[in-house]
């Protein structure tokens, strides 16, 4: 392992037994939630997971010398959202997936209906600890730059759009470029909000927002095919979830449209698109620039 790679683990560690007790802290604050809701939104919050939502997010804050405490709560906010996207993505409605994070799926311990609201209150209170927690500490049009990229990202014309595409079979298109469309909407619109969220809390000027604009991109693409490729190639144990699924199901993926092969240059061609996206930042940047190649180790 090189010294960069190094010192990535241990800021993706840091950064997950940060967020990790965060989460603990807001799932004891809220006395108001009822206990098995909690139960079921704190089953797949604590189910793992690389956090790598909250770290993109803190990692952009620090560009601009930000530190990590008070974004925290926007970084657990994009983890809250994700995990709720996790639950609803497993329910047999959706991919029904038994296993996730190498655990039941939460459907599979609390039931369809428990799981639904789990995900849907994981989903909003991702907005209530965002707001509530970042108002006294950050300008106000900085909070709203932030939560209006995430809530973009996840509404309508972003993860939710990127979700019917890949699981609506009418709306099946046979273009290549339907493949990339599913995931930039599924994948990548979150991966590049979490950069965007961190940068512009952090008060990055123009320029350098636009800069973790196309990182995002490119990084949530690279980050969709290596997870296609770990579909075809990955063992449960490393993915955490059913492996083959995506072609029993007949999904579009990268790998059933160009192959194993193919895919492996897009990753790759992407992580090194999201790198060069970084080139108006030092020595600031290269805890994002590590993740991108480390994130390609994956799929060899
Ligand atoms: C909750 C309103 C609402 C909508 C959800 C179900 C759905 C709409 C979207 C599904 C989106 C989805 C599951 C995209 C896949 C993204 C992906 C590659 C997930 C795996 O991410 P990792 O590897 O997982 O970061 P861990 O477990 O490490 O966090």
């Amino acid at each position: 392992m090189t010294e960069r790679e190094e010192d990535l683990e241990l800021r993706l560690r840091r950064c997950r037994e940060e967020v990790d007790r965060e989460i603990e802290r807001l799932l004891e604050e809220d006395s108001g939630i009822p206990e098995r809701l909690r139960d079921a939104m704190g089953y797949s919050l604590r189910a793992g997971g690389k956090r790598l939502r909250p770290f993109l997010c803190i990692a952009a804050a620090e560009l601009s010398g930000c530190p990590a405490e008070p974004v925290l709560p926007m970084a657990v906010a994009l983890e809250m959202f994700h995990t709720a996207s996790l639950i609803h993505d497993d329910l047999p409605c959706m991919d029904d997936d038994p296993l996730r994070r190498g655990k039941p799926s939460n459907h599979m311990v609390f039931g369809e209906g428990l799981a639904t609201l789990a995900g849907d209150a994981l989903l909003l209170w991702a907005f209530e600890t965002a707001i509530s927690k970042l108002l006294p500490v950050f300008p106000a049009e900085r909070i709203l730059g932030a939560i209006g990229e995430f809530a973009k990202a996840i509404g309508p014309s972003g993860v939710c759009a990127g979700q019917v595409l890949d699981t609506d079979p009418s709306s099946r298109e046979s273009e290549d470029d339907f493949v990339w469309r599913i995931a930039s909407l599924k994948t990548g619109a979150l991966i590049r909000a979490s950069v965007l969220a961190g940068g512009i809390l952090g008060g990055l000027e123009d320029v350098k927002i636009e800069a973790l604009y196309n990182y995002g991109t490119h990084l949530g693409l690279a980050f969709q095919v290596v997870d296609d490729i770990l579909d075809v190639t990955g063992k449960p144990e490393q993915m955490g979830k059913t492996p083959g699924k995506d072609s029993v199901q007949g999904k579009v993926t990268f790998v059933s449209t160009y192959g194993l092969e193919k895919a492996r240059r897009i990753a790759r061609d992407e992580s090194v698109k999201a790198i060069d996206s970084l080139s108006c930042f030092g020595q600031e940047a290269d805890p994002l620039r590590s993740l991108a190649r480390v994130l390609l180790d994956r799929s060899s």
